[in-house]
């Protein structure tokens, strides 16, 4: 079958026409009302964002081209050489489904996978450096946003349009190609970023151009047999274990619709026509945020400190009390509630699986004991408790203590692994921005004196 670029081409006329009828026929077409709490609250409920891949139903939770996580599970080709029956698909095979809306081939993907990890082999050379020169203790996301701004000076958008070489209908073209070179760097850009941190800068792996995406992640993590340093001396099972992990995390948090902070950010620097690699860096930067991307931490270091102060992990009376203390003294439980989901997240599901998948691996990790009973009882109290309109766990419960579990204890780290995942919707979105010639977006804002005037205040 036809490579992406090449998919991609095919699909185009048809959709770009699609758009283009709606725009001359259906623009006045109301999507809903703006209400004035809508406007101070963060815009929530306001339907105002074009997003082509994903999106949020409050019921099902992230849907990617209509696809549930689990058809993505039973459809998506994972590594052919991967032959465990409780194996995970291919991010690569997510970024060609939310590319092209289609189900890639086996070999589709295995191309896609090879195109990217001959992409991936060399980052720049100035952002080599850059990153060998960047402070051991710089916090993970600011070295990753650094990086990836940095990357700029190799844009081929950046570089045709400032030639004023490029004509509109070729945008999408380079951006495809940088958005490619920006996903296939992040291996390299992460593993950089956890040796800084870790190993005072020296390589903790090799990086395999014969591998897919997430086994370079891991590799360049330490966390392989053959091809890393291994010092947290897994064995050859649970190194493949972590490779499907890093597979299962990084394709299911690829994107979460358009309207989260980072997904967001890249799409509105995006359209002053900013080349990919600022666009992401710039979403990096929202992820980076306590509110989005640094959840998943909160919840290691509350199943780890609850731990520590229950005599059991499984002593239900102990948790429900522990929970009681936390909701008395007006405070969060922390991996459950959902600003949009009405059930359990999806994600979260996936996650728990996977664990549930490997009893004899999880059996004498209390965390993971802790985060499994916790995700039965949490609910339960919530509801009593009464305010959340979602007592369910949500993605971050589960993943972070699966890392943890692993070895990846550096907290702040596990967002530069959603950083890498997060990489391939909004760049799929940016390409599609440019094949539909998408403008400047620039929403009107309302100041005090308006708001009074529309609430007839004086
Ligand atoms: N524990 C206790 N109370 C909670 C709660 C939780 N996990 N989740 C919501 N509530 C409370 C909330 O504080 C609010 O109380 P007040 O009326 O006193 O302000 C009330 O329930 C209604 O909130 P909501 O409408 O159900 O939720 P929001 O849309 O305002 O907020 C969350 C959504 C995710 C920020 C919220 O549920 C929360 O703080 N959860 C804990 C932190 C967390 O897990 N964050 C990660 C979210 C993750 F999915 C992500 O986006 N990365």
């Amino acid at each position: 079958g036809p490579d992406l670029r090449s998919a991609l081409k095919e699909l185009i006329p048809a959709r770009k026409q699609e758009l283009l009828e709606i725009k001359k026929n259906h623009s006045d077409v109301k999507v809903g009302d703006i209400t004035v709490g809508s406007v101070i609250g963060g815009m929530r409920g306001n339907s105002s964002m074009f997003w082509q891949s994903t999106s949020l139903d409050p019921e099902e939770g992230i849907r990617f081209q209509g696809k549930t996580i689990q058809e993505c599970q039973a459809l998506l080709p994972s590594d052919p050489e991967e032959h465990d029956a409780k194996k995970s698909f291919l991010p690569e095979s997510m970024l060609w489904l939310l590319m092209t809306g289609d189900i890639p081939s086996e070999t589709q993907a295995a191309n896609l996978t090879r195109e990217l990890a001959s992409r991936g082999r060399t980052i720049p050379k100035n952002t080599n450096k850059l990153m060998e020169n960047l402070p051991r203790d710089m916090h993970p996301m600011t070295q990753l946003a650094i990086g990836l701004a940095s990357m700029n000076q190799s844009s081929q958008f950046a570089k045709r349009y400032e030639q004023g070489a490029l004509s509109k209908t070729d945008y999408w073209e380079y951006t495809l190609d940088d958005a490619l070179n920006l996903i296939a760097a992040l291996p390299a850009l992460s593993g950089k970023i956890y040796s800084n941190i870790v190993n005072d800068g020296k390589p903790l792996g090799e990086f395999r151009e014969d591998r897919d995406w997430s086994y370079n992640i891991s590799s360049l993590l330490g966390m392989t047999t053959k091809d890393s340093c291994n010092r947290q001396n897994l064995s050859e099972e649970q190194a493949n274990d972590f490779v499907n992990l890093m597979r299962l995390y990084t394709g299911i948090h690829v994107d979460h619709e358009g309207g989260n902070v980072s997904a967001h950010t890249t799409h509105l620097v995006g359209s002053a026509l900013g080349d990919p690699f600022l666009s992401y860096s710039s979403g990096i930067m929202g992820l980076a945020g306590p509110l989005h991307g640094l959840a998943a931490q909160e919840v290691v270091r509350f199943l780890i400190e609850m731990n520590s102060e229950i005599s059991s992990e499984t002593s239900t009376d102990e948790i429900e009390k522990y929970l009681w203390k936390l909701l008395d003294s007006k405070r969060v439980v922390p991996g459950y509630g959902h600003a949009v989901l009405r059930k359990p997240d999806p994600r979260f599901t996936a996650m728990l699986e996977f664990a549930e998948a490997r009893p004899q691996e999880f059996e004498k990790d209390k965390n993971v004991k802790l985060m499994q009973i916790l995700s039965k009882i949490a609910p339960e109290v919530l509801k009593k408790h009464g305010k959340t309109k979602n007592p369910y766990p949500n993605v971050d419960s589960a993943s972070g203590i699966l890392f943890y579990h692993y070895g990846i204890q550096e907290m702040l780290f596990f967002t530069v692994i959603f950083g890498c995942s997060r990489s391939m919707g909004p760049m799929t979105q940016l390409v599609w921005d440019r094949i539909f010639g998408l403008p400047i977006e620039r929403p009107k804002s309302l100041d005090m004196n308006a708001l009074k005037s529309l609430c007839h205040m004086s």
